[in-house]
């Protein structure tokens, strides 16, 4: 990695660089804080690997939040703190690329909480009508304007297909050791084609949503309390409004984030689902469709599924996908996933009671 200062100074900043050191403890990008004489901002470097072509991450992003800055201007919001705006290298560009690396810088929000539980059902409820609103923000969007930043980021059953492929190959001898979680993964992958089914025939609409709708990827305003930003924009494609439903619900309705690893823990908060599913309705707006709000339950078990096999397929490949801070971490995540979805199955009634 490169000198991180003498990068930040690459863009177009509001005073003379001081400090960059490292932010937050994302599993794809690395942050860091970049502090001016005047301001704070967030720089990035983008993990090639997953994002093949950053250029057309950032024509999405681009887009993405001057649609949204629109929106929140004419509801009277501020759109300095609702949505990302993004700084230029001085040749008018939104990346720099030291030759190795690809780096981007926006300006950091103040004041500001993240979760990685939702705590309690007010919270819960704030957390997925925050994701509701982008989402209703985004309705009119053309969805043609959008690249595919990862294809086939949520076909869990293209997912599948490789997670038994790479158990299959099982290139660093792991498989044995998780052979009880490989077990149940596919004892559930009945699961993979339900979503991507109904999205192919169209039973469900296509909509422009953020796809990774994990629970730290909201900034909370800390005088407020209130939901500020959605962040982690990468995403943001073409897809289905159960995407972001699902996997709002794995990482904000669980009783412990998908770090914890004792799996007694971890459970499906249904106080927390109920809040959810109310704050999602409330904030998306009354455009979703009964094909939609009946695979609200369903949508929770497939998005936990998927990040279960993705997290267990990376730790039998090696770990090259998602960032590790201990060995076998991948394979922690994955059995935390499998048991709350082994405790969705077993309150799954339940869930479709809640409407
Ligand atoms: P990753 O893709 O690695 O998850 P994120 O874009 O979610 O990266 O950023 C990682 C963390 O950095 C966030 O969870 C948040 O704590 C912090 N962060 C990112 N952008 C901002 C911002 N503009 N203002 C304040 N904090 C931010
Ligand atoms: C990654 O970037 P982050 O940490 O918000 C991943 C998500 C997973 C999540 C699991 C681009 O999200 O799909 O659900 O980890 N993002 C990408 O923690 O693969
Ligand atoms: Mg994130």
């Amino acid at each position: 990695m490169g000198n991180m200062k003498a990068i930040a100074e690459k863009f177009v900043l509001d005073g003379k660089v001081l400090d960059c050191a490292p932010l937050g403890i994302g599993n794809i990008n690395s942050t860091f804080l970049v502090t001016t004489e005047n301001k704070k901002y967030t720089m990035q470097k983008l993990n090639t690997n997953i994002f093949k072509k950053p250029e057309q991450v950032m024509s999405n992003i681009v887009k993405v939040t001057s649609h949204l800055k629109e929106k929140i201007i004419a509801e009277g919001g501020d759109p300095s703190r609702e949505t990302l705006t993004f700084a230029q290298t001085e040749n008018g560009e939104y990346l720099y690329y030291d030759g190795e690396d690809v780096y981007r810088a926006y300006e950091f929000i103040d004041d500001v909480n993240t979760l990685q539980t939702s705590g309690n059902t007010e919270m819960a409820y704030k957390v997925a009508k925050t994701f509701g609103i982008f989402q209703k923000r985004l309705a009119d969007f053309n969805a043609d304007e959008l690249y595919e930043t990862i294809p086939d980021f949520h076909h869990t059953a293209k997912r599948f297909e490789t997670f038994e492929e790479i158990i299959k190959a099982d290139p660093y001898g792991r498989a044995a050791e998780v052979k009880d979680l490989i077990e149940y993964a596919e004892k559930e992958s009945y699961l993979a084609n339900s979503l991507t089914d109904a999205l192919e025939s169209g039973v469900l609409p296509l909509r422009v949503t953020h796809n990774d709708t994990k629970i730290n990827n909201i900034l909370f305003d800390k005088k407020t309390n209130e939901g500020l930003c959605v962040i982690d924009l990468d995403t943001v494609m073409p897809a289905t409004t159960l995407y972001d439903f699902g996997d709002m619900v794995r990482s904000g309705a669980a009783s412990t984030d998908e770090e914890d690893t004792n799996l007694d823990n971890v459970t499906i908060d249904l106080d927390y689902y109920k809040a959810f599913v109310k704050g999602f309705i409330d904030g998306v707006g009354d455009c979703l469709t009964q094909e939609e709000i009946s695979r609200f339950a369903l949508s929770s078990k497939v998005l936990t599924y998927e990040c279960a096999i993705r997290f267990l397929g990376d730790h039998v490949n090696g770990d090259v996908y998602f960032n590790i801070r201990k060995p076998g971490h991948n394979m922690e995540r994955a059995a935390n996933l499998l048991k709350l979805l082994s405790e969705m199955e077993r309150k799954y009634d339940e869930m479709l009671e809640i409407k």
